[in-house]
């Protein structure tokens, strides 16, 4: 019996049966976050509880233009949790117009990733100069301990009057990351404004982000990403490109996470942090190396059949052997 419990430890070590270290990235749009958004203590606090249950988060419509409530956020996260590190990257302000700009920040855990690239895209697509109100800020991760290794986010808020010529660029911004860093593991996401009045259904069809079958969109149509309830759209998504990056991603993960709700706010409390629930995925736990055809491309209930094989046939042969 002792052998039995040493290699249910042994296994359950090797396997990773532990679904809760699995990478988690996020997408948030918080709504015109800048000064008074950073004033208000419960919102900062909200803030903070929501960045830190992901390894990566894209922040969208930081606005900051004292540049004092990011290092703010940045230094509560901080403070939050000692064993966890963060750090952000954070693009350019971006906007046709000096009094409207928006920056994408993405924050990360520093002991779960590591930023290996970063490329702003430069909005010159000839035939349509200037398609985007705020151009991809994309950044290339690394995380030893996922599945995929290492990643591309092309982040996106598109401004809603525009959104499907926007998108439409986006699939040009995804080609041209594929050829310059020669990796099909790029992951797109953001406030896409992709559903109800900004996204008409005849438009759709013509989008190859969306008819491309190389991409899977992870956040159903149906899916509501607002905060109101009074709405339901699916306005904030993740697409990830290629058969190996979605075969990293934890089946039937991605999802808004409803903040009000978890955190027993009222509406009025959760429209004060964001109009937009954050969208999440998470990614896969690496194979363990020692056994990488047992449960690298696996789903997670043949892992389990697996283990469990593993587990009785070995201590049945211990046992033998003990005799
Ligand atoms: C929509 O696109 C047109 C043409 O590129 C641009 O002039 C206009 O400002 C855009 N609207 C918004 C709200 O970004
Ligand atoms: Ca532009
Ligand atoms: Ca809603």
């Amino acid at each position: 019996m002792k052998f039995s419990i040493l290699l249910l430890i042994f296994f359950t070590d090797l396997c990773h049966v532990d679904a809760s270290s699995d990478f988690r990235i996020c997408a948030f749009n918080l709504h015109n976050f800048g000064e008074s958004k950073s004033k208000k203590t419960s919102v900062m606090h909200t803030l903070t509880r929501i960045i830190a249950r992901c390894d990566v988060t894209l922040l969208q419509e930081v606005r900051d233009r004292k540049e004092r409530a990011l290092p703010q956020l940045m230094e509560l996260l901080n403070r939050y949790d000692s064993e966890r590190r963060f750090q952000a990257v954070a693009s350019r302000r971006l906007g046709r117009s000096d009094s409207y700009q928006e920056q994408y920040v993405f924050v990360y855990r520093t002991d779960t990733a590591t930023v290996t690239g970063q490329y702003q895209s430069p909005d010159n697509r000839p035939g349509d100069v200037d398609a985007f109100a705020r151009e991809p800020f994309v950044v290339r991760f690394r995380a030893p301990k996922t599945a995929i290794k290492e990643f591309v986010l092309i982040p996106q808020h598109t401004a809603p009057a525009n959104t499907t010529k926007e998108l439409d660029a986006l699939y040009d911004v995804l080609q041209d990351v594929r050829k310059m860093w020669k990796t099909e593991d790029v992951m797109l996401l953001g406030d896409f404004n992709a559903d109800c009045g900004y996204l008409a259904k005849k438009n759709r069809e013509k989008l190859q982000l969306i008819t491309d079958q190389n991409l899977h969109w992870l956040i159903a149509d149906k899916t509501d990403t607002t905060v109101r309830a009074s709405t339901s759209c699916s306005y904030d998504r993740i697409v990830v490109h290629g058969q190996r990056f979605a075969n990293a991603v934890v089946p039937l993960s991605a999802k808004p996470f409803n903040f009000q709700m978890e955190y027993h706010l009222t509406e009025e409390q959760a429209l004060e942090v964001s109009d937009h629930y954050p969208v999440e995925v998470l990614l896969k736990n690496a194979a363990p190396t020692l056994l990488p055809s047992c449960f690298g491309e696996l789903t997670r209930e043949t892992e389990l059949k697996m283990f469990f094989f593993f587990f009785f046939w070995s201590s049945l042969v211990l046992q033998r052997l003990t005799w």
